[in-house]
């Protein structure tokens, strides 16, 4: 058995980056921690704490990728550990069902109006995978939806990209997803009300759902358009296909309620017919939900024909972290301070880049935000994936590096989104600003 005590000497991000490559394809246990969008050598974390990160080498980082959206409290927040230590210590997994699982479930349907019933899973593919699943058995219907540069998790009906021409199906974006898998998956552009109109007229019956991720994350961060909200729900209603609003990222994190109590202010009445939440329900550990009405989730097993389970489901340590969690952002105030503090994040990238002469656009919602490195100043936000892979990649990766070596770890990837947590003080924000100043003036 090979040694496991550590070296005397800290090993350097580089060296673990090599040992890890040796055990683990690419060194890593998701893709995207690998720095293969930005280039360099990923950095191993040792821990964190509040708003912070520390690498194997000591260096620190102000945070703002919070484990991609979990992390919405800061690390280490005291009452999440002590429930996380509490639960522990009452055992870590029963296979059997538990009364917080139920607290949990409430908590969600308290919070979000169109969810009466939820499943409990432990990650947000396995949480889409299954809302697909399930619309597909409540509809009887094979056809669904996605949005280019929409990422849903890596279940193989959605591990596909656009097809060649308009109402075209997909084409697997993965090696071992076997075409026959993705013919019945449509890939339309994000925000093309053409598109969306001329798939259903066309297909109408025929589709089971259209999924779609409220506001893009996996596009770094573009918002769908109120009309193209509108018309999604009025063309799901029309031909009986379910809307399921993807809100694993935005769920918690843009609004208590998530992105979809955003575009109910704006579209009187709006709810989708299905949810899927990750991430910030799980306040970091593995757990996340799918919900929609009482009628639709009865046709999950053992009540319905739709099948779907998992061992550490609902897991008795994981809801306690997330109900610690949504206990704390439940506070009055908390989206309002977060919010603000998130703009004056982007506020202060915006002036950064302007003080620079570098054009620059960003946007935010709660504490979710996005930048782009446009063409000229007063080119406004991309609108969807071909506008976003059209800004300025090379400038976004020599910046990513310039803030990582003033202490500021960002998202590593153009097309992914940032997070700013509630540690995060006013201080932290005003040296991310400076720092940036810095890294583009470089
Ligand atoms: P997980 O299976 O990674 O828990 O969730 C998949 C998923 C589903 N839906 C949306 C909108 C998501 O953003 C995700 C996962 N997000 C990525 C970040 N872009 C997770 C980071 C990673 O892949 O390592």
């Amino acid at each position: 058995m090979p040694s496991t005590t550590p070296s005397s000497t800290p090993a350097t991000n580089e060296a673990l980056f090599a040992r890890a490559q040796r055990v683990i394809p690419g060194g890593v246990n998701s893709p995207v921690r690998a720095f293969r969008a930005v280039g360099g050598t990923p950095r191993f974390i040792a821990r964190a704490d509040g708003a912070y990160m520390w690498d194997a080498e000591g260096k620190k980082y102000i945070d703002y990728i919070g484990s991609w959206g979990p992390m919405i409290l800061g690390h280490g927040h005291p009452a999440v550990l002590d429930a996380v230590h509490k639960a522990a210590a009452d055992g870590f997994s029963f296979g059997a069902p538990t009364e917080r699982e139920i607290e949990l479930a409430e908590a969600i349907i308290a919070l979000v109006p169109s969810v009466e019933q939820v499943r409990l899973v432990s990650s947000g593919t396995e949480a889409g995978m299954s809302a697909l699943r399930l619309a597909r058995g409540y509809t009887g219907r094979n056809k669904i939806i996605k949005f280019e540069g929409c990422y849903h998790g890596h279940a193989d009906a959605l591990l596909v990209k656009a097809g060649s021409g308009l109402a075209t199906f997909g084409h697997p974006t993965s090696a071992g997803v076997p075409a026959d898998v993705v013919k019945h998956t449509l890939v339309l552009e994000y925000n093309n009300l053409a598109q969306l109109d001329e798939a259903f007229a066309a297909q109408g019956s025929e589709i089971a759902c259209v999924m779609i991720e409220p506001i893009a994350g996996n596009m770094n961060f573009v918002r769908a358009s109120v009309p193209f909200v509108k018309r999604l729900r009025e063309l799901c209603t029309q031909h009986g296909a379910l809307l399921i609003f993807d809100e694993v990222m935005t769920g918690f994190r843009v609004a208590l309620g998530g992105a979809q109590s955003v575009y109910a202010k704006l579209i009187p009445g709006f709810k989708p017919d299905m949810s899927v939440f990750g991430k910030v329900i799980g306040g970091g550990m593995p757990l996340a939900a799918f919900g929609a009405s009482r009628e639709v989730m009865s046709r999950l097993a053992p009540l319905g024909p739709v099948y779907q389970a998992g061992t550490l489901s609902g897991n008795p340590v994981a809801t306690a972290c997330g109900l610690a969690t949504l206990k704390e952002i439940s506070r009055p105030g908390f989206y309002e301070a977060l919010a603000a503090k998130t703009r004056s994040l982007v506020k202060g990238l915006e002036g950064a880049a302007r003080d620079a002469g570098v054009p620059l656009v960003g946007d935010s919602e709660g504490g979710m935000f996005g930048f782009f490195f446009v063409a000229q100043p007063g080119d406004g936000l991309p609108q969807n994936y071909p506008s976003v892979m059209a800004t300025d990649q090379a400038r976004f990766n020599r910046f990513f590096h310039g803030m990582l070596d003033r202490g500021v770890y960002l998202a590593p990837a153009l097309y992914e989104a940032g997070f700013v947590s509630a540690a995060h003080s006013a201080d932290d924000i005003a040296a991310t600003s400076r720092a940036a100043g810095d890294a583009l003036r470089a």
